[in-house]
């Protein structure tokens, strides 16, 4: 009697114990997959207005109609590390020196010691991998040690792993960084990046124009490798080099190792894509998917992705645990660099949705970008008008999970994460200041519908699709009404001249003070 009644007080007590355990493991603690895309426009998928006639992406399209589809939903800046740097760091680029486009040889931008999104979630217990594209620099102030040890890099910040291709594909060296070393480096053939010539003989695109299987339009003429001319030069490491086609492939593969390896741990898995980028060059399967140019088809190469990772969790019974959030690192843009006839075959397509500008802009295609989340059993489906940006992920998974953030840590990250489970009331930020490239260029600053642009530096070229508007001269100052003028067409400065100085000195105030977390 006596036994049984303990052994039914244990059971009871396992029983519980369990129940708990699962219960704060589907409440608390769900594993994190953000999906990064590289370039991808407003209107540059289903959900958010793409036309199936042009292209279908069915995938993400279910992420949307299962989750949330946020309208004004964001990152932060226009160009891909700014991005990459607030997401990570939640602290807006404009802050610190060295943010801009990284070039091939460019060191750490995140410098290891301050808390990022991974250490927070580390904090919580959870695996962080980072795999695809990096683009935030590798190495101390030296730069890369391509022959060596890559580090300080995502391992010294936060991640456990990582299988990055270390800046964009358009600049060299293709080669995959597994961890702390660039993977199948032959040390008799080693890796030399830099930005001359190393040769007088050294083929170029410059040089070898006509044996390019796609043709450059701006820069990227230096080394050729797989038919395509880059960014910058290099020699060695045939072995590492991979081929453009099969970059999404690999994303893929790699990450389904690593989730199956790390589902009985909460994970965080940050999965970069470098769809659509350039050089866009999509694998072989899907040319020819979409009715636009390669643009196109690597979109649908991307949802292929997002279906994959899904159809992953589904195997292993993790979905109702896995909160996705999916998101673009900038805006749109038509001719990058390439002749892939981008432009030519846009068609009715609209990248940039309802908005003007796109990638490099601070108009509100630049950073206005799609942001879905979802979380089956959590999230109710919605479509959400609250503003969120990629940069309060850092603050907001700490909040999901528990981790109380020290006072500087993460300086602009805001806790929006009721508005990002779609929690009834809740409020997404009240404002959001924008920029297009580092420190020291322009900004957007947006509160409720009212947009201040400032351009401290020249307007930056806009070359997506047709946008004249994009490519004249800004003022210094200008205030729009995005209620009344989604295309900040009409500058209402001077009948709003309150609402502007307000603006204006908002916009200085939280650059001064050098945090804007509430
Ligand atoms: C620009 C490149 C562009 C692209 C961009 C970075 C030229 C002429 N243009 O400098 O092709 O690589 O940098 O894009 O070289 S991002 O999405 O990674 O920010
Ligand atoms: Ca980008």
């Amino acid at each position: 009697m006596k036994h049984q009644s303990l052994f039914i007080r244990a059971v009871v007590i396992l029983a519980a114990g369990l129940f708990f355990v699962t219960q704060a493991k589907a409440a608390d603690k769900p594993n994190i997959i953000v999906i990064m895309a590289d370039d991808l426009g407003y209107g540059d998928i289903g959900c958010y207005g793409a036309k199936p006639k042009n292209l279908k992406t069915p995938h993400i399209d279910k992420l949307a109609a299962g989750g949330i589809r946020f309208t004004s939903g964001y990152c932060s800046a226009s160009t891909c590390t700014p991005t990459r740097f607030s997401f990570l760091t939640g602290k807006y680029a404009f802050r610190q020196a060295g943010t801009g486009i990284a070039p091939p040889n460019g060191p750490a931008v995140i410098k290891p010691g301050p808390e990022t999104l991974p250490s927070l979630l580390k904090k919580a217990g959870y695996k962080t991998a980072v795999i695809g594209k990096w683009h935030l620099g590798l190495g101390g102030p030296d730069g890369p040690d391509w022959n060596g040890e890559l580090k300080p890099g995502p391992r010294e910040i936060g991640f456990d792993y990582n299988f990055l291709l270390p800046t964009t594909n358009d600049r060299v060296p293709q080669v995959y960084v597994e961890n702390h070393r660039v993977k199948n480096l032959d040390p008799k053939d080693p890796l030399w990046v830099g930005r001359k010539k190393p040769s007088p003989d050294h083929p170029t695109g410059m040089t070898h124009r006509h044996t390019l299987k796609m043709d450059w339009s701006h820069g990227h003429n230096s080394t050729i490798h797989n038919g395509i001319s880059r960014i910058g030069f290099y020699t060695g490491g045939h072995k590492a080099r991979f081929r453009d086609e099969d970059l999404a492939d690999e994303w893929v593969k790699q990450s389904n190792k690593w989730i199956e390896a790390n589902k009985d741990n909460p994970f965080f898995l940050f999965f970069s894509s470098h769809d659509l980028h350039v050089p866009r060059i999509p694998h072989e399967r899907f040319r020819g998917k979409s009715a636009l140019s390669y643009r196109g088809d690597v979109i649908v190469q991307l949802d292929w992705c997002v279906g994959e990772l899904v159809k992953t969790l589904d195997r292993l019974k993790l979905s109702k645990n896995t909160l996705i959030v999916f998101c673009s690192d900038n805006g749109p843009v038509g001719d990058d660099g390439y002749k892939d006839e981008a432009l030519e075959k846009m068609g009715d397509h609209q990248p940039n949705g309802p908005f003007s500008g796109g990638k490099y802009s601070v108009l509100e295609g630049g950073t206005r970008t799609p942001f879905i989340t979802y979380w089956p059993g959590r999230i109710q489906p919605q479509v959400s008008d609250e503003m969120v940006c990629t940069i309060d992920l850092a603050a907001s998974f700490a909040a999901l999970t528990g981790v109380k953030l020290p006072k500087t840590a993460v300086p602009d990250s805001f806790n929006v994460l009721g508005a990002l489970l779609g929690e009834k009331g809740a409020k997404g930020r009240d404002h959001l200041v924008q920029q297009d490239n580092g420190r020291g260029g322009n900004y957007g600053y947006r509160v409720g519908s009212w947009k201040l642009q400032r351009h401290d530096a020249k307007r930056k070229r806009n070359v997506i699709v047709t946008n004249k508007l994009a490519n004249q001269a800004a003022p210094r100052f200008a205030l729009f009404d995005l209620s009344k003028d989604i295309q900040e067409k009409k500058n209402v400065a001077a009948q709003h001249p309150e609402v502007f100085e307000r603006m204006k000195k908002e916009l200085q105030g939280i650059i001064d003070a050098g945090r804007s977390r509430p």
